[in-house]
């Protein structure tokens, strides 16, 4: 470590990490404490060109062509060696994120080998065919050959860093493309992590490229225009989605965008109102309110509002802030003062117009060990209307607004104003009406009595300013192939 701080996050290129530049690096924070815990090596575009450069030359080599088994085979050692290495991807999720370590082991580390293993098994699936009936009782036989997209640029937040960054890389490589991977400037150490894995289970040189830095007029634009790349999948904010759709555009590649969410909770009042608070609790307030799919809008129908409101209340209380690697926090920071910034703004934009404050509303005090980190109160509001900006924009906080409804009609008219449309949660025990509400969210994924259930096989997505195009199963095949009908005359 010549920089000082404790180590260097480095490129990784065509099979190799980059020797870092001093002149060109960048600080990572520890969001929990606001201590440096490490310099990343900005790429610069010299660098992304030979990444790019390295994964066109893998492919030609021989990576796009080799058995679908074969490449299925190395993702399950991938899958393996993680689970071997899981407790290093934890520490450094944990110290990249200052997420609480018991959701890191749960949730963001142990989702890597499943979609390893995930698409391993999903890409062996056969090809479409169909015969086509022609005049004269002939026929023709027509069948699609899936091929690989080719260079696939990956360009991942810094909420669920592993979670996302393997939920595109591996069905990309079981698929036979090279990727180059454009992680958060936030939370770079996993991805190079993964480098090293994929080395040791035998990935050829090139197919899996890490190229650090920031957005515009760095590492990220530098990797989306590059002349090229065969096509972006990119989750993150929709201001950037756009941005990547419009910086593509010329070259007419394929995009897949997975983007911001305001999602809503709407809660009838046949509901057991303990089971419901376990789930709402969890869907307003996991990873501190940092994941698309949390839940900021919570409708209520009228008779057990006071009770939900309460219940809720109560239960954001019991959360405990601290120390991300005692077993017993629930809680972490946000991922950044600048973050902070921008929640602590709804906080008083809400109280502006009158909102009454449930719980929280501030920033906490943790002790000297913490107090230079992106802490904040889980908050809730009642008295907000549905156009309120705390109601309409995505904050990406531990925060959510509960509103009054007293028809099934108006619920789902209050749930579907919005121009996001990533995920909703509807709880009740009447399951025709859980049914009945599911399908009429304008949304990618709608739950019904519980929220971030996932089977990797199915479709994810969203609709508005959530995205576009679907990833999971059978779609993330889609995006990462290219099909090539062939019509033969029988
Ligand atoms: P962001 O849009 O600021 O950044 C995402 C990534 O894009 C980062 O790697 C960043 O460096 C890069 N980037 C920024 N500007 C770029 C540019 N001009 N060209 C190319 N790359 C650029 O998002 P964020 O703050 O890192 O993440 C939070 C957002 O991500 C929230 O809006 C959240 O809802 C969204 N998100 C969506 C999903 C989903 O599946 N729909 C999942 C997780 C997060
Ligand atoms: O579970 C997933 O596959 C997924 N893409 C989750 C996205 C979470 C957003 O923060």
């Amino acid at each position: 470590m010549t920089a000082g701080t404790g180590r260097w996050i480095r490129n990784f290129v065509d099979g190799r990490y980059v020797e870092p530049d001093e002149n060109r690096s960048f600080e990572n924070i520890d969001p929990a404490t606001g201590r440096v815990f490490a310099r990343v090596h900005e790429a610069d575009r010299e660098l992304v060109d030979r990444a790019v450069t390295a994964a066109r030359r893998a492919l030609r080599d021989g990576w796009a062509t080799t058995p679908v088994r074969e490449r299925a085979a190395l993702l399950r050692r991938a899958a393996d060696r993680i689970e071997e290495r899981f407790e290093e991807f934890v520490a450094a999720e944990v110290a990249d994120t200052g997420k609480p370590v018991t959701q890191a082991r749960q949730l963001d580390v142990a989702r890597a080998p499943a979609n390893f293993r995930t698409f391993a098994d999903v890409a062996a699936a056969g090809q479409e065919s169909f015969l086509t009936d022609l005049a004269g009782g002939r026929q023709a036989l027509n069948y699609a050959v899936r091929k690989p997209l080719g260079v696939v640029a990956v360009v991942v937040p810094w909420n669920l860093p592993l979670l996302l960054l393997t939920w595109k890389v591996a069905p990309a490589l079981a698929c036979g493309n090279a990727v180059v991977v454009k992680p958060s400037e936030e939370t770079p150490a996993t991805a190079s992590l993964l480098a090293e894995i994929l080395t040791e289970v035998g990935l050829p040189a090139g197919v899996y490229n890490v190229v650090h830095g920031f957005g515009g007029g760095s590492a990220g634009e530098f990797l989306t225009s590059h002349p090229d790349i065969d096509g972006v999948t990119f989750t993150g904010s929709s201001a950037t989605g756009t941005q990547v759709m419009r910086t593509v555009a010329p070259r007419a590649r394929p995009v897949s965008l997975e983007l911001g969410g305001k999602n809503a909770a709407v809660v009838f009042d046949d509901v057991d109102v303990d089971e419901a608070l376990t789930g709402l609790t969890k869907s307003v307030f996991t990873n501190t309110g940092q994941v698309c799919l949390c839940t900021e809008r919570v409708y209520v129908q009228r008779a057990i509002f006071d009770d939900i409101a309460q219940g809720l209340a109560e239960r954001a209380r019991g959360l405990r802030l601290g120390d991300p690697l005692d077993a017993a926090t629930t809680t972490g920071p946000l991922i950044s003062k600048a973050h902070r910034d921008k929640v602590a703004g709804y906080f008083e934009l809400a109280e502006q117009a009158g909102a009454q404050v449930l719980t929280g509303g501030g920033v906490p005090q943790l002790g000297p060990d913490l107090a230079g980190g992106s802490w904040i109160e889980p908050t809730l509001w009642t008295g907000l209307a549905n156009t309120h900006p705390a109601v309409r924009e995505e904050i990406f906080g531990p925060v959510a607004a509960l509103i009054p409804f007293d028809t099934e009609e108006e619920a789902i008219g209050l749930a579907n104003d919005t121009e996001y449309g990533l995920a909703a949660s509807v709880w009740t025990d009447d399951l025709r009406r859980g049914h009945r509400v599911a399908q009429a969210m304008n949304v990618g994924t709608a739950w019904v009595n519980t929220w971030f259930l996932r089977d990797l096989r199915s479709p994810f997505g969203g609709v508005g300013l959530s995205g576009l195009g679907r990833e999971g199963g059978e779609s993330s095949l889609h995006f990462y192939t290219e099909p090539t009908n062939v019509c033969v005359q029988l």
